[in-house]
């Protein structure tokens, strides 16, 4: 059986986008998996990786961190059924990965970190707010201020998705690894808010919707 190290917040809540990209794909692959909590702060856990994020899976002692690199290996692995359908679909998905965790992260963690925050495990609360602080060079609480005039920001990325959606039911035009990549964002904004933050969209919520119900989770 895989095991797969998983973000683990308050609660056993699992919010990580890339972990559940890894856990999508192993759905779609039909492969059983356990999860393994980390913590933001239990790096030690992780010590055996090499490295010190999730997701990394265990299979049968090869070890894997990476989302992107966990895909290819399940991929050449496991290859039915496929992520890739043809090589020039995975390079393409390769770039659609980039994408989503650059300009689509970028657009809602500006909106839903304090949510995140939120959820966020008492022992680990001070090592996620000094980090993302560093990282966005300003207070939790600024940018909580700064929620609202973010949020266009976040519109405008969702539109340049639903003008894909609108002329197709997936990103290539058939299932592949991009739709994985964009429903691990989705789990993670939706394990944290409530927030309808879709409405705008339709078709890209009818995707989501499809999603979850294809892969259900
Ligand atoms: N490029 C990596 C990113 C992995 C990553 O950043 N994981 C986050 C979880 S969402 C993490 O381990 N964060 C730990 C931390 O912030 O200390 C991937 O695709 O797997």
């Amino acid at each position: 059986m895989i095991e797969l190290y998983d973000l683990c917040l308050k609660d056993d809540l699992r919010i990580s986008p890339y972990c559940w990209r890894t856990k999508a794909v192993l759905t779609h692959k039909n492969l059983p998996f356990t999860t393994i909590p980390v913590s933001f702060t239990e790096k030690d856990k992780l010590a055996f990786s090499g490295q010190d994020r999730v997701p990394v899976i265990k299979d049968n002692g090869t070890v894997v961190n990476d989302s992107w690199a966990i895909a290819k290996y399940l991929e050449e692995k496991y290859p039915e059924p496929k992520l890739f359908p043809t090589l020039g679909i995975r390079e393409s998905c390769r770039f659609f990965n980039l994408f989503v965790d650059n300009t689509v992260h970028g657009a809602l963690i500006r909106v839903f970190v304090n949510d995140i925050f939120a959820h966020t495990l008492e022992k680990d609360r001070a090592y996620f707010r000094a980090d993302r602080e560093k990282r966005f060079g300003m207070t939790l609480e600024q940018l909580a201020a700064q929620r609202d005039a973010n949020r266009p920001q976040m519109q405008e990325v969702l539109n340049q998705l639903e003008a894909t959606l609108a002329g197709q039911d997936y990103f290539y035009g058939q299932f592949t690894y991009a739709d994985l990549c964009l429903f691990g964002t989705f789990k993670w904004v939706t394990s944290v808010s409530n927030e309808p933050f879709l409405d705008q969209t339709p078709h890209v919520r009818a995707w989501w919707e499809r999603m979850q119900k294809q892969l259900g989770l």
